[in-house]
């Protein structure tokens, strides 16, 4: 049998990449599509990447957009894609409070731009379309934990285009038979994690702080609750929901919740700093009250870097509370348990080791540069 074909929009993102290098694995052509920019742009997919001189590559990258319909036509008409991973979205939920036209456009008729394509070009047989659905059309929680079956209630520009996208993939599904289906996937984490999101915000801040970098972490609501898996086991669930017989909705989740806070103890533990909080609501600071344990490499006590006791490490800043918040979720994988064989592998405090490490080698490539006289990155967003 011929080699399948995959197309993957949003490939330079975190799920993009890890479903890219899953997919290759799996022995598929791999396709995808990026956006121009003015830089390059595929840092994390740079490990795949195929000199285009090269004959009978095996990963492939256009260029697209999918606020633009004739592109994605001319890709999906070019590729004759066997699956459709529609990943790419204007994918942050704050920012869409101040792009909310463009993320409407990006990520809801987006949607309906290739499930078009699909149909103008009488693929609506052969090609299998993945939603990137979202545990954030839950938004103001109707029931816990949620399923599939738990009511919408979007609480964002963000939700609300992906709330369109969530139901123009149904509706295609009925409509025209088409094999589509929606993963409702709650946060998912890793290294690659893109670093205005709060936990990659987090770990990148804890290594910098610990090697002496960074002062202090600013952040808006600590008390938010999300049940955060890891994004490398979460794109397997992507691929086997096209796998099955019947196109099929899934959440897929871990079944366990933390705060933000708890995530900010998490990896300053994993730096060896301990966290005393004080204060109320928006007055509340992180303090080290400790720089304790034999924990990770880049611990800055041994470089002498480390905060003093006593030194105001995380303070609040408005600019990060949204206008509407989603302040708990908590999902209920039962379904992808049962016929997917959905077991998550990695636990909240391994994802958060794995990506507090991942930064302290970054802090300390940036801590030499600094060292030998160069400027680095330092944007904390
Ligand atoms: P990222 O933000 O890391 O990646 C988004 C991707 O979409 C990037 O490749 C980005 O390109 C691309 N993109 C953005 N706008 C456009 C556009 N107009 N046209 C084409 N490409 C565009 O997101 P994740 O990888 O974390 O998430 C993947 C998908 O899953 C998204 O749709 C997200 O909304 C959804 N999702 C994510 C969850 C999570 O916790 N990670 C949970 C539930 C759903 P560029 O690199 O150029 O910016
Ligand atoms: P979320 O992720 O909105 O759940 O969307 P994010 O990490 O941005 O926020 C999680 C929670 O943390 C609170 N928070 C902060 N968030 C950010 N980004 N920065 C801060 O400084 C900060 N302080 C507190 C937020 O208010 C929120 O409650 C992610 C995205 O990947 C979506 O694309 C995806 O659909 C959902 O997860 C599931």
């Amino acid at each position: 049998m011929a080699d399948k074909v995959a197309l993957i929009t949003g490939v330079t993102g975190q799920d993009g990449a890890y479903l890219a290098e899953f997919l290759l694995k799996k022995g598929y052509i791999v396709h995808g599509v990026k956006r121009r920019s003015s830089l390059f742009n595929t840092d994390r997919i740079d490990h795949l990447y195929q000199d285009p001189h090269v004959e009978n590559r095996n990963f492939i990258l256009h260029y697209g957009d999918l606020t633009d319909s004739t592109n994605l036509i001319r890709i999906i008409q070019q590729v004759q894609p066997d699956e459709i991973y529609n990943l790419a979205a204007q994918s942050h939920v704050g920012v869409s409070f101040e792009t909310p036209e463009y993320t409407a456009n990006a990520d809801g008729l987006g949607t309906l731009r290739i499930l078009e394509a699909i149909r103008i070009l009488g693929l609506e047989k052969k090609t299998r379309f993945y939603q990137a659905s979202t545990s954030e059309l839950y938004g103001l929680v109707q029931e816990v934990p949620q399923k599939e079956t738990t009511p919408f209630y979007p609480r964002s520009p963000y939700a609300v285009a992906k709330l369109y996208g969530y139901w123009i993939t149904v509706n295609y599904r009925e409509a025209y038979g088409m094999y589509a289906c929606n993963g409702i996937l709650f946060n998912h984490e890793s290294p690659i994690r893109g670093e205005t999101f709060v936990t990659r915000k987090i770990t990148r801040a804890v290594a910098r702080i610990a090697l002496g970098l960074q002062d202090c972490l600013y952040l808006g609501n600590l008390s938010a609750l999300r049940d955060w898996g890891h994004a490398r086991d979460y794109v397997e669930m992507q691929w086997l929901m096209l796998q099955q017989e019947q196109p099929e909705d899934f959440v897929i989740a871990t079944g366990v919740q933390f705060s933000v806070r708890q995530m900010v103890e998490t990896a300053a533990a994993e730096v060896g700093i301990k966290i005393r909080w004080e204060g109320e609501g928006k007055e509340v600071i992180g303090i080290v009250e400790a720089v304790v344990g034999e924990k990770g490499e880049g611990r800055g006590e041994k470089a002498g870097t480390a905060p003093a006791p006593g030194t105001v490490i995380v303070r609040i800043d408005p600019r990060y509370f949204r206008p509407t918040e989603v302040e708990t979720l908590l999902g209920d994988p039962t379904k992808a348990k049962e016929k997917l064989g959905w077991v998550p592998r990695t636990s909240f405090q391994e994802l958060v080791r794995e990506m507090v490490l991942s930064d302290l080698e970054e802090a300390k490539r940036d801590e030499l540069c600094r060292r030998g006289g160069f400027s680095t990155f330092s944007y904390y967003e």
